[in-house]
């Protein structure tokens, strides 16, 4: 049974970081209903799910995804790139320590998960205004004897490498490609977001079924056509976050 760790809601949310959208006035009480559907899915779907208390001094703090990221070998805890977000790591990396060995990005190195991309032995890292390239040289150093190659993929227009291409199953990428060129990744098929959606690109996908957002409906049905079950939930609180459905929660196999 995979195991997913996810956290509530801080009371401080909106004053989350915000770099590509314009803020917006959140309704926390609905974040945290829409928070708790997510819990739901990720129950349905067969997680565990271990919910972190809120931390309310850290109005990022649901976005998880960021604070780490989980190798079968080891659990990789990042050093966000936003001054606010760096704490988050702390309580992230006690609620891993049971499940994995850990190892720590150190300063100079920034990075966010939401940029960090796992297709087997490439890793794909998205140089953004959160991750840079002494990040993308200590995972080469770190994980290059796991058998790992650590690659730099230019982000600019996007938060996160993950805002533009995720993966839907096996063989297959769900991918904006007027962000990012689909030949970086090789080996793997692509379904494209529809061109009306630009930001339709993050799906998180638990024992074959994705849970996605109500709000694109036209890449919606290219996934069901393409033959992924979804779960679909409106998240339109985190969204104005900037927050997508991966970066709620840090999946263990
Ligand atoms: C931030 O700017 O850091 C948050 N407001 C949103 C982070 C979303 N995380 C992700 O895409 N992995």
């Amino acid at each position: 049974m995979p195991l997913a760790i996810a956290r509530q809601v801080s009371a401080r949310f909106a004053e989350c970081e915000l770099t590509h959208i314009q803020r917006e006035p959140i309704d926390i009480a609905k974040a945290r209903a829409q928070h708790a559907e997510y819990v739901r899915a990720l129950q349905e779907l067969g997680c565990h799910v271990v919910e972190l208390p809120a931390e309310d001094d850290l109005p990022d703090s649901v976005f998880v995804e960021d604070a780490a990221f989980i190798l079968p070998e080891v659990a990789v805890i990042t050093r966000p790139g936003a001054d606010s977000r760096k704490p988050e790591t702390v309580s992230v990396a006690d609620a891993l320590r049971p499940h994995r060995d850990l190892i720590f990005v150190r300063e100079p190195a920034t990075i966010d998960g939401g940029d960090v991309l796992v297709l087997e032995r490439d890793i794909y890292v998205g140089l953004s205004s959160r991750t840079n390239a002494a990040a993308i040289q200590q995972l080469q150093a770190m994980l290059g004897r796991h058998g790992y190659c650590v690659h730099g993929v230019e982000v600019d227009k996007f938060l996160h490498l993950k805002s533009a291409v995720t993966r839907l199953d096996e063989g297959t990428l769900l991918l904006n490609p007027a962000w990012i060129d689909a030949s970086l990744f090789g080996k793997f098929e692509h379904v494209e977001v529809a061109p009306s959606e630009p930001m339709a690109a993050n799906i998180l996908v638990i024992n074959g079924t994705g849970i996605y957002p109500t709000s694109f409906p036209e890449t919606q049905a290219r996934i069901e056509a393409h033959g992924t079950q979804l779960v679909t939930l409106d998240v339109s609180e985190i969204a104005k976050a900037e927050g997508a459905v991966t970066c709620c929660s840090l999946i263990l196999q």
